[in-house]
This record gives structure tokens, C-alpha cells and sequence, in this order.
């Protein structure tokens, strides 16, 4: 999951919160977050992996510009895009308005460091879009089959896979 929003909406102070340890450097310059900065946090027996990356920013160096074209392209690659907006708005999937302990309030649901209803919240909407339907299973099938080896498990139960061809793919 990657954070994304204009410079100085919170995002690294974000990641530093959700994950309870101090991963990257936060402060009033904006465009303070150069690289994109892995963590993780757990939260119901579940790991969420997310990503800070620098903020969108149109004033900057040179260097500020090549910071925002890592993280166009580190977007691209998430599995999901959660916004951050320091000013209220309007409601959106995945739209959070952020340093929520500051402003009024918008549409959009809020986040704040300061408030930890808010990260908590925030944790079991992440656990319930990635986990959720996993979580709905009987217990003694809850784990994740890659798409290509639940396919290949289904052949094999048909017959038209053979037990040696399987361990060869994805065993050996
Ligand atoms: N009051 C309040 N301040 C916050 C909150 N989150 C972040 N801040 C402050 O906002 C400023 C910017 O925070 P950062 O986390 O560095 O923002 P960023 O989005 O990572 O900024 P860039 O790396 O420049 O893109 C810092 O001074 C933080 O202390 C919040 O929830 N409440
Ligand atoms: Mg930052």
C-alpha cells in the first residue's frame, strides 16, 4: 500500500505512526521525504506492508523532480493508493483527510497522528480490504494459494497434471 498526497500532508509521520517506530524523517519543509521508505505494521494477525514516498509537488529542484518520478512509478506498482489531503474534501475511495486534529472537518473520512481512534480505524478498513474474505473462510482454509498453484492443484485432482510435473514446478 502507498501513501500518497501533496508535501507536508503527513504522510511520513503517517507511516511512523502506523507502523510504531520511526522509519523516516518528518517535518514542516515540505518535500522533506526524497526515497520511498518500506514499513509494516500487524493488526489482527495480519501484516500490511506500505510504502512513504515523497510528496506531489509542483515548486522544487531538480532533485525534487526526480524524487516525484520515483514516486509516480512506485505507484504504479502498489496494490493500492491510500491519499492523504491536509485541507478537508470531499469524499473519495481511499481519501483520507489528514492532520484531521488541525482542520475542520470534510466529507472524507480523517486521520490524525494524535488520535488514535482515527490510525485504528484506519488499520482494520486496510485488514478488512486485503484480509476480508479470507477472514469470512473457516479457519482451517485461511491462508493464500497462489492463483497459478491453486489452478495447477485443481489438474491435479482432475488428472490432467501429474504429481511430478506439480513438484517440478513448484517444489524443486
Ligand atoms: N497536528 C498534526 N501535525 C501533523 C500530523 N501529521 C503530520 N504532522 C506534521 O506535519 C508536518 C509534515 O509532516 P510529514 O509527515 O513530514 O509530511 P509528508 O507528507 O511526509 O511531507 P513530505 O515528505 O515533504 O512530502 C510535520 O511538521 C508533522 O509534525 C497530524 O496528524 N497532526
Ligand atoms: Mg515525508
Amino acid at each position: 500500500m502507498q501513501l500518497w498526497g501533496p508535501v507536508n500532508a503527513g504522510k511520513s509521520s503517517l507511516l511512523n505512526a502506523l507502523c510504531g517506530q520511526t522509519l523516516a524523517a518528518v517535518g514542516h519543509e515540505p518535500g522533506l521525504t526524497r526515497d520511498v521508505i518500506e514499513g509494516s505494521f500487524e493488526h489482527q494477525g495480519f501484516t500490511i506492508r506500505l510504502f512513504d514516498a515523497p510528496g506531489v509537488w509542483a515548486g522544487g529542484t531538480a532533485l525534487d523532480a526526480a524524487a516525484q518520478q520515483l514516486a509516480h512509478a512506485w505507484r504504479q506498482q502498489a496494490d493500492l493508493t491510500l491519499e492523504l489531503s491536509p485541507t478537508p474534501v470531499e469524499s473519495r475511495p481511499w481519501l483520507l483527510q489528514s492532520r484531521a486534529d488541525e482542520q475542520p472537518a470534510g466529507a472524507a473520512p480523517r486521520v490524525s497522528v494524535h488520535e488514535p481512534a482515527t490510525l485504528r480505524a484506519l488499520k482494520d478498513r486496510l485488514i478488512e480490504h486485503f484480509f476480508g474474505p479470507l477472514r469470512r473462510l473457516p479457519p482451517g482454509r485461511r491462508f493464500a494459494l497462489h492463483p497459478g498453484l491453486r489452478a495447477d492443484l485443481a489438474a491435479l485432482s482432475e488428472g490432467s497434471l501429474n504429481a511430478d510435473e506439480l513438484r517440478a514446478k513448484w517444489l524443486d
